[in-house]
């Protein structure tokens, strides 16, 4: 195929078939007759890691032969999707698999359904990990990506009734084809207990740690292969197993039972992933998998470390990079310094000029719920020592830079603090994470403006150059040229076949916008993939929609600041229209949602049934002729966003300025031709800035207005008795339209946006929004017009590329080199 990288793994379709036959017989224990799909999804796996382990193992000794400075990339989440798919496409081999596949009789794609997500993560945060191991690994960076081995990813999501039930998620109940177990790498990881002081011959203090349990950490690793499979890095997960000191006098004593219950508390650690999106937990069991997956990971990079240097600590920060994504792994501070200053004995200061070259943050979140704290006293239960040293670390800091800086003023050091003081102590994470990095990066320009604005404003004058910007990005292997196989071949006819890595270069695509040819073959593309869509809408919610409307997506976390509440109002905004003047002038529209709500977020939940119920109605009434569908598809994921993202016409991303801090399905729905409705902000604004402003509606307050509109004291109420339409549609709320015999049911939508303030002003900007819509359904009725918008956005996306973010990390973060892989 045309967009096929040349691959340095030669093999051919039989070779490729044979290994597929022989994993079935050797791997499996099975055969041809007996397979079922799900077999043949392992034994093509098994067929992949043939290859790819080989280059793994090539990498790993060529880094250590090299003595590689390498990063560390610390995160709770790694949103990693399917890998068959996108391992192929990295080697090269998906034309040569799909045949081999064939000669055997088995369809590619249903095999490739076979597998189910790696859903370790929320959303942005975690998705972003996983572009950027991607990235690294394509780049030839020396990288790993340490987090949990999560026996339950991310709940999967049912409707039932329109609520939203969650389901435990298996990603592995059988065991996983990808992933590798490493026994001979295992870490113990002490917790509680209590600290001793004692006294060396020459009146030196030395703290010692009595731990009150041990859990041992079990590396598993997974590959993550680069875009032409020279580099293959590793991303390692660990999972908590009990110590296998066993409890054997109980055991003995008759108590089987009780013996086990310690290793069921061990493994809890890493049993379930938090489901929680930019929203703090405070669990004592998630700070306890913070400290054990950080613990085990510093554990892993000192032994690599120790193997190359010895006790010769003075390379240490010349080798080591570790990139703290969001203050989740913050704790990976105190742990660095307890391990140079109590088990290498380094002196403090020592340490500290360690650390502090060591670590970087990026900050994901202004919200002020997603901004982890923990208590004191949580702290002195679960990791005394570490406590110990944040103290030290903060008198240290408030003394010798903030009483410099700022003499006096014990305003400013209670804000610093890392020790936040109130009627129950707190350790903010924030104040700790900018204190021991050397850099701390936002995620969009106009997010790091405000991180240094509004977030650490003192912190920035004490250390304005600590403070910058790495916008965003996604990999274009998944999410153009394996998502959207048609287009991505389009797109190699016209464009250098190395676009996947070079992804400025669709920007020749802009001279080919106006061309009738070309906007015929891609606009034809997108109908192909919208029919496909159209396909997966039927079988997952029954409703027929048709392929020719406009579809209009909002796929994201369900969250307030991101207001579905604001579309859900907008869409029965349009019905009431409809029904009041049939002949409304609009184009048929579908609007499709995808989200999932944290289990414990009540309003996130109530949004998706009120959603859910609106299209219910909407759906099955008859008067509007069809004229608008509402569909909200279940157990929004990333396997379900590769389906979704190449047939959008819009992207709606339409949170309240200032609070997103970047989004990254914004690029990739513009990335495939969606033109985005948004507001100035995260990441929108760069995205109109590359498109153009004709190529993007553009609607709402900006940060500024957004500030001067709350510090004025904004009324919802102002908004509803001025405007009829809003009154009206909020009215519909009260009484039993759509949810008939239940008057008053989705009430709780219009008393949030009236009675509890309205906290995302989704009523303030709904006016502009209605217009900016109106502007959308004309343009998209222009045929040509709309065409080039969307041909635009492909060509203009190329900043976007996480290749892009990678190299700015390493330039202004990281310092790596790369590494030729032979
Ligand atoms: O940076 C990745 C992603 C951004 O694109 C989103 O805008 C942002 O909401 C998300 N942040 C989080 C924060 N979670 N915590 N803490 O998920 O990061």
């Amino acid at each position: 195929a045309a967009t096929e990288v040349k691959s340095n793994l030669d093999v051919t379709v039989d070779e490729f078939q044979q290994s597929i036959v022989r994993h079935l017989h050797v791997s499996l224990g099975t055969d041809e007759n007996k397979a079922n799909s799900k077999a043949w999804w392992t034994a093509t796996c098994a067929a992949v890691n043939e290859l790819v382990f080989e280059r793994a193992t090539q990498t790993q000794k060529t880094h250590y032969k090299k003595d590689t400075r390498a990063v560390h990339y610390l995160s709770l989440e790694f949103l990693m999707g399917r890998l068959l798919k996108n391992n192929l496409t990295n080697v090269g081999l998906t034309e040569i698999a799909q045949q081999a596949l064939d000669k055997l009789g088995l369809d590619f794609h249903k095999i490739c359904e076979e597998e189910p997500d790696l859903a370790l993560g929320n959303g942005g945060l975690g998705r972003l990990a996983a572009c950027y191991v991607d990235s690294l690994a394509t780049l030839d960076f020396p990288a790993i990506g340490y987090g949990i081995h999560y026996e339950h990813g991310l709940f999967t999501q049912a409707f039932l009734e329109g609520r939203q039930v969650e389901r435990p998620d298996s990603w592995r109940e059988y065991g996983n084809p990808w992933e590798i177990c490493r026994p001979e790498s295992v870490q113990e990881i002490p917790l509680y207990g209590y600290v001793e002081t004692k006294y060396d011959d020459k009146g030196q203090i030395h703290k010692e740690w009595h731990p009150g349990r041990i859990i041992k950490g079990v590396p598993w690793d997974i590959p993550v292969v680069g875009y032409g499979a020279k580099t293959v890095n590793i991303l390692r997960l660990w999972e908590s197993r009990a110590s296998d000191f066993f409890n054997w006098d109980v055991f003995n004593a008759g108590g089987y039972l009780d013996a086990q219950v310690e290793n069921v508390q061990a493994e809890t650690i890493s049993k379930v992933l938090y489901p929680n999106d930019n929203t703090d937990a405070g669990k004592e069991l998630r700070l306890i998998q913070q400290y054990f997956f950080c613990a085990c990971s510093i554990k892993d990079i000192v032994r690599r470390y120790k193997r190359a240097h010895g006790d010769d600590w003075s390379k240490f920060a010349e080798q080591v990079v570790m990139q703290l994504n969001d203050t989740h792994p913050a704790i990976a501070i105190p742990e660095m310094m307890r391990i140079l200053v109590d088990r290498a004995e380094l002196k403090w200061d020592q340490a500290w000029t360690i650390c502090q070259k060591v670590f970087a943050y990026t900050n994901h979140t202004l919200l002020p719920e997603a901004l982890e704290k923990w208590s004191v006293r949580l702290f002195e239960k679960v990791l005394p020592r570490h406590l110990e040293i944040i103290y030290e670390i903060n008198s240290r800091f408030l003394e010798d830079v903030v009483e410099v800086a700022f003499p006096g003023d014990d305003s400013v050091k209670r804000k610093l603090s890392i020790i936040e003081e109130g009627h129950e102590k707190m350790v903010r994470m924030g104040n700790l994470s900018v204190i021991g990095s050397f850099k701390v990066n936002g995620v969009a320009e106009i997010h790091s403006k405000l991180v240094k604005k509004d977030l650490f404003p003192e912190f920035n004058s004490l250390w304005p150059d600590k403070f910058t910007n790495v916008t965003n990005g996604v990999t274009p292997r998944r999410w153009l040229k394996s998502c959207n196989p048609k287009l991505s071949n389009l797109i190699s006819e016209h464009v250098d076949a190395d676009w996947p890595v070079h992804l400025n270069k669709l920007s020749k695509l802009a001279d080919l916008a106006t061309d009738s040819k070309f906007q015929k073959a891609y606009m034809q593309i997108k109908l192909e993939n919208k029919i496909e869509l159209a396909k997966v809408i039927k079988e997952l919610t029954g409703v027929e929609v048709d392929p020719t409307a406009l579809f209009d997506i909002q796929i994201k976390r369900l969250h307030e600041y991101k207001r579905q509440q604001l579309n859900l109002i907008h869409i029965m905004a349009l019905y009431r229209r409809l029904l009041q003047n049939p002949d409304y002038d609009m184009p048929k529209r579908v609007f499709i949602f995808g989200a999932k709500a944290a289990p414990g977020y009540y309003m996130a939940k109530e949004i998706i049934y009120a959603i859910n119920k609106v299209a219910d109605k909407v759906n099955n009434d008859e008067r509007i002729k069809d004229k608008l569908k509402i569909v909200f598809l279940p157990n929004y994921r990333v396997s379900l966003a590769e389906k979704m993202i190449p047939a959008a016409d819009v992207s709606e991303q339409i949170s309240l300025a200032g609070k997103e801090a970047s989004g990254t399905g914004n690029m990739k729905l513009a990335l495939n031709g969606a033109v985005t409705i948004g507001t100035l902000d995260g990441a929108n604004i760069e995205i109109a800035e590359e498109a153009g402003e004709d190529n993007v509606v553009i609607f709402g307050l900006t940060v500024d207005e957004v500030k001067e509109l709350k510090s004025a004291g904004y009324n919802p109420w102002d908004y509803y008795y001025a405007n009829n339409e809003i009154k009206a549609v909020l009215d519909w709320f009260d009484c039993d339209y759509f949810t008939p015999g239940k008057p008053g049911e989705l009430a709780e939508i219009k008393r949030s946006l009236l009675d509890y303030g309205d906290t995302y002003l989704s009523l303030a900007d709904f006016a502009s929004y209605s217009e900016a819509h109106k502007k959308i359904d004309k343009l998209f009725q222009d045929e040509k017009t709309w065409a080039k918008m969307a041909i635009m956005n492909t060509a203009t996306m190329g900043k976007f590329n996480s290749d892009r973010s990678i190299l700015d990390y390493v330039q202004n973060i990281w310092n790596l080199d790369t590494c030729d892989i032979k």
